[in-house]
Protein backbone atom coordinates (compact mmCIF):
# COMPACT_ATOMS: atom_id res chain seq x y z
CA UNK A 1 0.00 0.00 0.00
CA UNK A 2 1.29 3.46 -0.97
CA UNK A 3 1.57 6.28 1.68
CA UNK A 4 -1.35 8.17 3.03
CA UNK A 5 -2.05 11.43 1.21
CA UNK A 6 -3.35 14.27 2.68
CA UNK A 7 -6.82 16.22 1.61
CA UNK A 8 -8.59 19.18 2.38
CA UNK A 9 -12.28 19.97 1.47
CA UNK A 10 -13.67 23.03 2.42
CA UNK A 11 -17.58 23.36 3.27
CA UNK A 12 -17.44 20.14 4.81
CA UNK A 13 -21.19 20.34 6.11
CA UNK A 14 -22.36 21.38 2.83
CA UNK A 15 -24.38 19.57 0.08
CA UNK A 16 -22.05 18.92 -2.15
CA UNK A 17 -19.40 17.45 0.47
CA UNK A 18 -22.30 15.02 1.25
CA UNK A 19 -21.54 13.36 -2.05
CA UNK A 20 -17.97 14.22 -2.32
CA UNK A 21 -16.07 13.27 0.41
CA UNK A 22 -17.72 9.97 0.56
CA UNK A 23 -16.63 9.07 -2.98
CA UNK A 24 -13.12 10.32 -2.42
CA UNK A 25 -12.85 8.39 0.60
CA UNK A 26 -14.19 5.00 -1.69
CA UNK A 27 -11.33 6.08 -3.47
CA UNK A 28 -12.78 7.23 -6.56
CA UNK A 29 -10.67 10.26 -6.90
CA UNK A 30 -6.81 8.79 -6.62
CA UNK A 31 -7.24 4.56 -7.21
CA UNK A 32 -8.32 1.93 -5.11
CA UNK A 33 -4.58 1.69 -3.60
CA UNK A 34 -3.89 5.43 -2.28
CA UNK A 35 -4.89 5.96 1.41
CA UNK A 36 -6.61 8.96 2.36
CA UNK A 37 -5.95 11.41 5.69
CA UNK A 38 -9.38 13.44 5.21
CA UNK A 39 -9.31 17.37 6.57
CA UNK A 40 -12.73 18.86 6.34
CA UNK A 41 -12.99 22.67 7.25
CA UNK A 42 -16.20 24.82 7.96
CA UNK A 43 -17.17 27.78 10.12
CA UNK A 44 -17.74 27.49 13.61
CA UNK A 45 -21.57 27.08 13.39
CA UNK A 46 -21.61 24.17 11.09
CA UNK A 47 -18.91 22.23 13.10
CA UNK A 48 -21.80 20.38 14.74
CA UNK A 49 -23.07 19.24 11.53
CA UNK A 50 -19.58 18.71 9.82
CA UNK A 51 -18.90 16.18 12.72
CA UNK A 52 -21.87 14.06 11.96
CA UNK A 53 -20.90 13.92 8.66
CA UNK A 54 -17.94 12.59 10.04
CA UNK A 55 -19.71 9.96 11.95
CA UNK A 56 -21.35 8.59 8.50
CA UNK A 57 -17.83 8.49 7.43
CA UNK A 58 -16.34 6.49 10.36
CA UNK A 59 -19.65 4.14 10.38
CA UNK A 60 -19.08 3.12 6.30
CA UNK A 61 -15.53 1.71 7.65
CA UNK A 62 -13.83 2.54 4.22
CA UNK A 63 -10.40 0.59 3.97
CA UNK A 64 -8.82 3.36 2.44
CA UNK A 65 -9.30 5.99 5.13
CA UNK A 66 -6.26 6.83 7.58
CA UNK A 67 -7.76 9.54 9.66
CA UNK A 68 -10.50 12.12 9.28
CA UNK A 69 -9.92 15.87 10.77
CA UNK A 70 -12.46 17.80 11.34
CA UNK A 71 -11.99 21.84 12.16
CA UNK A 72 -12.55 25.56 11.82
CA UNK A 73 -9.22 26.28 11.57
CA UNK A 74 -7.92 26.94 7.69
CA UNK A 75 -4.20 26.20 8.86
CA UNK A 76 -4.93 23.08 10.72
CA UNK A 77 -7.12 21.87 7.79
CA UNK A 78 -4.42 22.91 5.07
CA UNK A 79 -1.84 21.38 7.06
CA UNK A 80 1.07 19.76 4.84
CA UNK A 81 -2.49 19.14 2.20
CA UNK A 82 -1.56 17.60 -1.27
CA UNK A 83 -4.94 18.34 -2.44
CA UNK A 84 -6.69 21.27 -1.75
CA UNK A 85 -11.03 21.34 -2.96
CA UNK A 86 -12.22 24.75 -1.86
CA UNK A 87 -16.00 24.23 -2.24
CA UNK A 88 -17.36 26.13 0.55
CA UNK A 89 -18.49 29.59 0.18
CA UNK A 90 -20.51 32.57 0.87
CA UNK A 91 -24.14 32.14 -0.85
CA UNK A 92 -26.03 34.97 -1.87
CA UNK A 93 -27.89 36.03 0.30
CA UNK A 94 -31.37 38.50 0.13
CA UNK A 95 -30.78 42.41 -1.47
CA UNK A 96 -27.00 40.85 -2.22
CA UNK A 97 -26.00 42.24 -5.47
CA UNK A 98 -23.22 40.30 -7.64
CA UNK A 99 -20.02 42.79 -6.62
CA UNK A 100 -21.34 41.94 -2.66
CA UNK A 101 -21.01 38.10 -3.42
CA UNK A 102 -17.51 38.74 -4.89
CA UNK A 103 -16.35 40.55 -1.99
CA UNK A 104 -17.88 38.74 0.25
CA UNK A 105 -15.91 35.56 -1.04
CA UNK A 106 -12.93 37.48 -1.73
CA UNK A 107 -12.55 37.52 2.17
CA UNK A 108 -12.87 34.18 2.42
CA UNK A 109 -10.80 33.30 -0.36
CA UNK A 110 -7.92 35.86 0.90
CA UNK A 111 -7.67 34.48 4.06
CA UNK A 112 -7.42 30.58 2.86
CA UNK A 113 -4.82 31.28 -0.01
CA UNK A 114 -2.48 32.40 2.93
CA UNK A 115 -3.52 29.73 4.93
CA UNK A 116 -2.42 27.18 1.97
CA UNK A 117 0.28 29.02 1.23
CA UNK A 118 1.64 28.40 5.21
CA UNK A 119 0.65 25.34 5.75
CA UNK A 120 -0.08 22.72 2.78
CA UNK A 121 2.28 20.60 0.90
CA UNK A 122 4.62 22.85 -1.46
CA UNK A 123 3.24 20.51 -4.53
CA UNK A 124 -0.52 21.18 -3.17
CA UNK A 125 -3.30 21.30 -5.80
CA UNK A 126 -6.11 23.46 -5.27
CA UNK A 127 -9.23 23.11 -6.87
CA UNK A 128 -11.66 25.80 -6.27
CA UNK A 129 -15.44 24.86 -6.55
CA UNK A 130 -17.08 27.72 -4.39
CA UNK A 131 -18.38 30.74 -6.83
CA UNK A 132 -17.57 32.48 -8.06
CA UNK A 133 -15.08 29.78 -8.49
CA UNK A 134 -12.64 31.19 -11.33
CA UNK A 135 -12.24 34.67 -9.34
CA UNK A 136 -12.15 32.80 -6.14
CA UNK A 137 -9.30 30.87 -7.58
CA UNK A 138 -7.44 33.78 -8.53
CA UNK A 139 -7.97 35.83 -5.10
CA UNK A 140 -6.34 32.36 -3.46
CA UNK A 141 -3.62 32.03 -5.41
CA UNK A 142 -2.52 36.12 -5.50
CA UNK A 143 -2.84 35.30 -1.64
CA UNK A 144 0.16 32.51 -2.09
CA UNK A 145 3.02 33.43 -2.95
CA UNK A 146 4.98 30.80 -2.20
CA UNK A 147 3.17 28.53 -4.47
CA UNK A 148 2.97 28.54 -8.41
CA UNK A 149 -0.16 30.22 -9.54
CA UNK A 150 -0.39 26.98 -11.71
CA UNK A 151 -1.36 24.94 -9.04
CA UNK A 152 -4.68 26.74 -8.76
CA UNK A 153 -7.53 25.94 -10.75
CA UNK A 154 -11.36 26.59 -10.60
CA UNK A 155 -14.07 23.93 -11.51
CA UNK A 156 -15.40 23.87 -15.44
CA UNK A 157 -15.75 20.54 -15.44
CA UNK A 158 -19.36 20.28 -14.63
CA UNK A 159 -20.61 22.14 -17.53
CA UNK A 160 -17.63 19.97 -20.08
CA UNK A 161 -19.53 17.12 -18.86
CA UNK A 162 -23.01 18.96 -18.90
CA UNK A 163 -21.65 19.58 -22.40
CA UNK A 164 -20.63 15.96 -23.52
CA UNK A 165 -24.44 14.46 -22.71
CA UNK A 166 -26.19 16.88 -24.43
CA UNK A 167 -24.23 16.77 -27.99
CA UNK A 168 -23.90 12.97 -27.28
CA UNK A 169 -27.82 12.64 -26.66
CA UNK A 170 -28.64 14.80 -29.67
CA UNK A 171 -26.48 12.65 -31.97
CA UNK A 172 -27.64 9.55 -30.71
CA UNK A 173 -24.07 8.42 -29.73
CA UNK A 174 -22.80 7.88 -26.37
CA UNK A 175 -20.55 10.55 -24.27
CA UNK A 176 -17.52 7.98 -24.91
CA UNK A 177 -17.72 9.10 -28.54
CA UNK A 178 -17.32 12.48 -28.17
CA UNK A 179 -13.44 14.11 -28.62
CA UNK A 180 -12.34 17.51 -28.42
CA UNK A 181 -15.72 19.07 -26.03
CA UNK A 182 -14.13 22.27 -24.94
CA UNK A 183 -16.00 24.87 -22.34
CA UNK A 184 -14.01 28.10 -22.39
CA UNK A 185 -13.81 31.24 -19.92
CA UNK A 186 -15.80 31.96 -16.84
CA UNK A 187 -17.87 29.20 -14.78
CA UNK A 188 -20.64 31.37 -15.68
CA UNK A 189 -23.84 32.32 -17.76
CA UNK A 190 -20.93 33.38 -20.16
CA UNK A 191 -19.16 30.58 -20.61
CA UNK A 192 -18.64 29.40 -24.09
CA UNK A 193 -19.17 25.18 -24.55
CA UNK A 194 -17.84 25.09 -28.27
CA UNK A 195 -18.33 22.34 -30.10
CA UNK A 196 -16.70 23.89 -33.84
CA UNK A 197 -13.81 21.03 -32.23
CA UNK A 198 -15.97 18.42 -31.35
CA UNK A 199 -15.44 14.66 -33.24
CA UNK A 200 -18.64 12.62 -32.69
CA UNK A 201 -17.74 8.93 -33.91
CA UNK A 202 -14.89 10.29 -35.62
CA UNK A 203 -17.11 13.23 -37.54
CA UNK A 204 -17.07 16.12 -37.22
CA UNK A 205 -19.78 17.40 -34.81
CA UNK A 206 -20.72 20.27 -36.67
CA UNK A 207 -21.69 18.31 -40.02
CA UNK A 208 -24.27 15.70 -37.54
CA UNK A 209 -26.15 19.18 -35.99
CA UNK A 210 -27.96 21.82 -36.86
CA UNK A 211 -26.39 25.18 -36.68
CA UNK A 212 -29.09 26.21 -35.10
CA UNK A 213 -29.79 23.88 -32.43
CA UNK A 214 -25.84 24.32 -31.68
CA UNK A 215 -26.26 28.46 -31.20
CA UNK A 216 -30.04 28.39 -30.26
CA UNK A 217 -30.59 25.45 -27.95
CA UNK A 218 -27.09 23.90 -26.99
CA UNK A 219 -25.21 26.43 -25.95
CA UNK A 220 -28.00 28.28 -24.07
CA UNK A 221 -29.09 24.64 -22.42
CA UNK A 222 -25.63 24.05 -20.91
CA UNK A 223 -24.99 27.73 -19.79
CA UNK A 224 -28.06 27.85 -17.76
CA UNK A 225 -27.92 24.23 -16.43
CA UNK A 226 -27.51 25.08 -13.23
CA UNK A 227 -30.83 27.16 -12.84
CA UNK A 228 -32.39 24.83 -14.64
CA UNK A 229 -31.41 21.93 -11.69
CA UNK A 230 -32.56 24.32 -9.22
CA UNK A 231 -35.93 24.73 -10.88
CA UNK A 232 -36.29 21.15 -10.95
CA UNK A 233 -34.80 20.22 -7.94
CA UNK A 234 -35.07 23.14 -5.19
CA UNK A 235 -31.74 22.58 -4.92
CA UNK A 236 -28.46 23.46 -6.68
CA UNK A 237 -26.45 20.56 -8.41
CA UNK A 238 -24.28 19.28 -6.03
CA UNK A 239 -24.12 14.96 -6.81
CA UNK A 240 -23.10 15.94 -10.39
CA UNK A 241 -20.76 18.59 -8.97
CA UNK A 242 -18.48 16.21 -6.55
CA UNK A 243 -18.62 14.30 -9.65
CA UNK A 244 -17.10 16.74 -11.55
CA UNK A 245 -14.85 17.84 -8.97
CA UNK A 246 -13.51 13.74 -8.79
CA UNK A 247 -12.50 13.98 -12.30
CA UNK A 248 -10.88 17.41 -12.37
CA UNK A 249 -8.38 16.09 -9.77
CA UNK A 250 -8.20 12.64 -10.81
CA UNK A 251 -7.26 13.73 -14.09
CA UNK A 252 -4.89 16.33 -12.96
CA UNK A 253 -3.39 13.38 -10.96
CA UNK A 254 -3.18 10.66 -12.57
CA UNK A 255 -3.54 11.48 -16.23
CA UNK A 256 -6.35 11.25 -19.00
CA UNK A 257 -6.99 10.35 -22.44
CA UNK A 258 -8.25 12.92 -24.62
CA UNK A 259 -9.26 17.04 -23.66
CA UNK A 260 -10.60 17.92 -20.72
CA UNK A 261 -11.53 21.42 -20.17
CA UNK A 262 -10.19 23.14 -16.53
CA UNK A 263 -10.31 26.61 -15.70
CA UNK A 264 -6.57 27.70 -15.11
CA UNK A 265 -4.57 30.85 -14.99
CA UNK A 266 -4.07 31.94 -18.68
CA UNK A 267 -0.57 31.85 -19.91
CA UNK A 268 -1.77 34.35 -23.01
CA UNK A 269 -3.00 31.59 -24.99
CA UNK A 270 -5.59 31.84 -27.82
CA UNK A 271 -5.32 35.98 -27.19
CA UNK A 272 -7.01 35.81 -23.57
CA UNK A 273 -5.46 38.10 -21.44
CA UNK A 274 -2.29 36.57 -19.10
CA UNK A 275 -2.77 35.84 -15.41
CA UNK A 276 -7.22 35.32 -15.08
CA UNK A 277 -8.58 31.98 -14.26
CA UNK A 278 -9.96 30.98 -17.68
CA UNK A 279 -11.70 27.42 -18.61
CA UNK A 280 -9.04 25.93 -21.66
CA UNK A 281 -8.88 22.66 -22.87
CA UNK A 282 -5.97 20.87 -21.39
CA UNK A 283 -4.39 17.73 -21.47
CA UNK A 284 -3.28 16.24 -18.33
CA UNK A 285 -0.26 13.50 -18.03
CA UNK A 286 2.50 12.85 -15.09
CA UNK A 287 0.60 14.93 -12.67
CA UNK A 288 0.14 18.05 -14.87
CA UNK A 289 -1.63 19.92 -17.42
CA UNK A 290 -1.12 21.66 -20.96
CA UNK A 291 -3.42 23.78 -22.88
CA UNK A 292 -4.08 22.60 -25.96
CA UNK A 293 -3.17 24.82 -29.03
CA UNK A 294 -3.58 24.98 -32.45
CA UNK A 295 -6.99 25.01 -32.40
CA UNK A 296 -8.47 27.32 -35.26
CA UNK A 297 -11.36 29.53 -34.58
CA UNK A 298 -14.11 31.19 -36.36
CA UNK A 299 -15.57 35.11 -35.54
CA UNK A 300 -18.50 33.08 -34.26
CA UNK A 301 -16.38 31.54 -31.08
CA UNK A 302 -13.60 34.45 -30.72
CA UNK A 303 -16.40 36.64 -29.96
CA UNK A 304 -17.79 34.13 -27.61
CA UNK A 305 -14.40 33.53 -25.92
CA UNK A 306 -14.29 37.30 -25.33
CA UNK A 307 -17.26 37.99 -24.31
CA UNK A 308 -16.80 35.59 -21.10
CA UNK A 309 -12.82 36.88 -20.95
CA UNK A 310 -14.48 40.38 -20.00
CA UNK A 311 -16.41 39.28 -17.66
CA UNK A 312 -13.57 37.53 -15.87
CA UNK A 313 -11.32 40.60 -16.10
CA UNK A 314 -13.99 42.51 -15.04
CA UNK A 315 -14.45 40.19 -11.63
CA UNK A 316 -10.83 40.64 -11.58
CA UNK A 317 -11.40 44.68 -10.99
CA UNK A 318 -14.33 44.38 -8.49
CA UNK A 319 -11.40 42.58 -6.12
CA UNK A 320 -8.39 43.71 -7.38
CA UNK A 321 -7.61 45.34 -3.55
CA UNK A 322 -7.71 41.84 -2.08
CA UNK A 323 -5.03 40.12 -4.94
CA UNK A 324 -2.39 40.63 -2.28
P1 LIG B 1 -23.82 24.60 0.66
O1 LIG B 1 -24.33 25.93 1.03
O2 LIG B 1 -24.66 23.38 0.83
O3 LIG B 1 -22.45 24.32 1.45
C1 LIG B 1 -21.44 25.26 1.55
C2 LIG B 1 -20.77 25.03 2.88
O4 LIG B 1 -19.62 25.88 2.95
C3 LIG B 1 -21.65 25.37 4.09
O5 LIG B 1 -21.72 24.25 4.97
C4 LIG B 1 -20.93 26.56 4.73
O6 LIG B 1 -21.04 26.57 6.14
C5 LIG B 1 -19.50 26.32 4.27
N1 LIG B 1 -18.65 27.51 4.33
C6 LIG B 1 -18.98 28.80 4.12
N2 LIG B 1 -17.94 29.60 4.32
C7 LIG B 1 -16.89 28.79 4.63
C8 LIG B 1 -15.55 29.04 4.98
N3 LIG B 1 -15.06 30.27 5.03
N4 LIG B 1 -14.76 27.98 5.24
C9 LIG B 1 -15.25 26.73 5.23
N5 LIG B 1 -16.53 26.43 4.94
C10 LIG B 1 -17.34 27.46 4.63
O7 LIG B 1 -23.33 24.73 -0.85
P2 LIG B 1 -23.00 23.61 -1.92
O8 LIG B 1 -24.24 23.25 -2.63
O9 LIG B 1 -22.21 22.53 -1.27
O10 LIG B 1 -22.12 24.45 -2.94
C11 LIG B 1 -20.85 24.96 -2.59
C12 LIG B 1 -20.35 25.95 -3.62
O11 LIG B 1 -20.19 25.31 -4.89
C13 LIG B 1 -21.30 27.13 -3.87
O12 LIG B 1 -20.52 28.32 -3.95
C14 LIG B 1 -21.87 26.82 -5.24
O13 LIG B 1 -22.29 27.99 -5.91
C15 LIG B 1 -20.69 26.18 -5.90
N6 LIG B 1 -20.94 25.40 -7.12
C16 LIG B 1 -19.99 25.43 -8.08
C17 LIG B 1 -20.08 24.66 -9.23
C18 LIG B 1 -19.01 24.69 -10.27
O14 LIG B 1 -19.21 24.06 -11.30
N7 LIG B 1 -17.87 25.40 -10.11
C19 LIG B 1 -21.28 23.82 -9.47
C20 LIG B 1 -22.04 23.49 -8.23
C21 LIG B 1 -22.15 24.60 -7.23
O15 LIG B 1 -23.19 25.45 -7.61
Amino acid sequence: MKDPVRIAITGGAGQISYSLIFRIAAGDMLGPDQPVILQLLEIPQAMEAMNGVVMEVNDCAYPLVRDIVATDDANVAFKDADYALLVGSRPRGPGMERKDLLEANAAIFSVQGKALNDSASNDVRVLVVGNPANTNALIASCNAPDLDAGQFTAMTRLDHNRALTQLAQKTGKHVTDVDSMIVWGNHSATQYPDISQCQVDGKPALDLVERDWYENDFIPTVQQRGAAIIKARGASSAASAASAAIDHMRDWALGCDGIVSMSIPSDGSYGIEEGIIYSYPVRCKGGSYEIVQGFELDAFSKERMQATEKELREERTAVEHLLG
